[in-house]
């Protein structure tokens, strides 16, 4: 399942200040086994209110959330599609992360090298979207000089598909060529579907982080404004400063946390507002199991079934998933405990076929 977010940007824009201050509470890593554990990959804890209400109420021994992992990626410079500075590699690793948070300097200090010299954030955004669409473009080049080939092949399925394609790699070359990313071409879902292991790094969904100044956090700020009017999209433009994100990271407990935003004049983490949009970027949900024992955070795709829920928690819930008995998170906080819920007729049987929601509490009843 998408669940990982890798971090790009310039040298020296605050990518790896971000990158410790997200992993310096580590999310306990032997509850997910699925997560990769390597020096520039950390998993995160996903905030969530509603999980802190549940255990208000259904008293656990234990509270597991949600996580997702991020990725700390070095390497990108001018001319990184050609080869520079750690080049390929670069390119291999950003190939592997579902989405991309793509951290912007925007703050101005003259004891920390700009790599062009000066702060411009939409020069150094187009440096590196200009990378990323010359690597794609390599790839879409690729592929498209093999066409002909695939399209005197024997097998009907072969040919038709290569054919289907031609159009569509015209299209993307061109775009590609002007230094934009594949994201902003229109394409319908079969051409989507189509050109889906080409792979390519400029189709996956990007929020871009501004990182500016201590000082100037929470104003209005000319670097910020002109990416939102770049990006078009004030959803996926966030603002964060590096510096104060790791001084919130060190400290204990979440009361000096809470202290030291007031004191700098800040309602929440710029890091759990990354999190959070972050993971609802990747088409992420959450439903929880709750019990004495544990209330446990879910991860499961936009569309998934009970069956397909029951299976994140083991192969076995789905292959001999019977039902589920379901509530809504909300009729918990409404009637408070679990029997008064019931005697409300809030807590529902569902079959094979339900589709999950976010903020459901779900019990799998399987035979194996
Ligand atoms: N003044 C200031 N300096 C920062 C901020 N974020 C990062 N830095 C500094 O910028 C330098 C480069 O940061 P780093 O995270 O290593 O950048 P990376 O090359 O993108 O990984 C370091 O000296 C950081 O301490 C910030 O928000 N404000
Ligand atoms: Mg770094």
């Amino acid at each position: 399942m998408g669940l990982n977010c890798g971090i790009v940007g310039l040298p020296n824009v605050g990518k790896s200040t971000i990158f410790k201050a997200l992993t310096s509470a580590p999310a306990e890593a032997e509850n997910y086994p699925f997560c990769t554990i390597e020096p520039n990959v950390g998993i995160v804890n996903v905030k969530d209110k509603r999980m802190e209400e549940i255990s208000s109420l259904i008293v656990p021994q234990k509270k597991i959330p949600a996580v997702m992992e991020f990725v700390d990626i070095a390497g990108l410079v001018k001319g990184a599609s050609k080869g520079e500075g750690l080049g390929n590699q670069f390119l291999g690793h950003i190939r592997q992360v579902d989405a991309i948070a793509h951290v912007v300097r925007c703050f101005e200090d003259s004891d920390i090298i700009h790599v062009n010299g000066v702060v411009d954030p939409l020069v150094d955004i187009e440096t590196i979207d200009v990378e990323l669409a010359l690597a794609d473009l390599e790839v879409v080049e690729k592929k498209f000089s093999n066409l002909p080939k695939l399209m005197k092949s024997h097998d009907k399925k072969v040919s038709g598909l290569a054919k289907a394609l031609l159009p569509t790699l015209e299209k993307l070359k061109e775009h590609l060529e002007n230094g934009k990313p594949a994201r902003s071409l229109d394409l319908d879902s079969q051409e989507k579907k189509d050109i889906k292991d080409l792979n390519l790094i400029t189709l996956k969904k990007m929020i871009y982080v501004c990182n500016v100044k201590e000082e100037e956090l929470g104003q209005s700020n000319p670097h910020v404004e002109s990416i939102k009017k770049y990006v078009g999209d004030d959803n996926r433009v966030i603002e964060i400063c590096g510096k104060i994100e790791s001084e919130i990271s060190v400290l204990e407990s979440d009361e000096e946390k809470q202290e030291f935003m007031e004191a700098v004049g800040i309602e929440e983490s710029g890091l759990d507002v990354l999190i959070r949009k972050a993971y609802h970027m990747l088409g992420l949900r959450t439903y929880f199991t709750a019990g004495e024992k544990e209330v446990r955070a879910w991860t499961f795709k936009d569309g998934m079934t009970a069956p397909e829920g029951a299976g994140i928690i083991h192969t076995d819930f789905q292959r001999g998933f019977i039902k589920a008995e379901v509530y809504h998170c909300e009729d918990l906080f409404q009637f408070k405990t679990e029997p008064k819920l019931k005697e409300a007729g809030k807590l529902r049987i569902e079959g094979k076929e339900y589709l999950l929601k976010d903020g459901d509490v779900i019990h799998f009843r399987f035979n194996v």
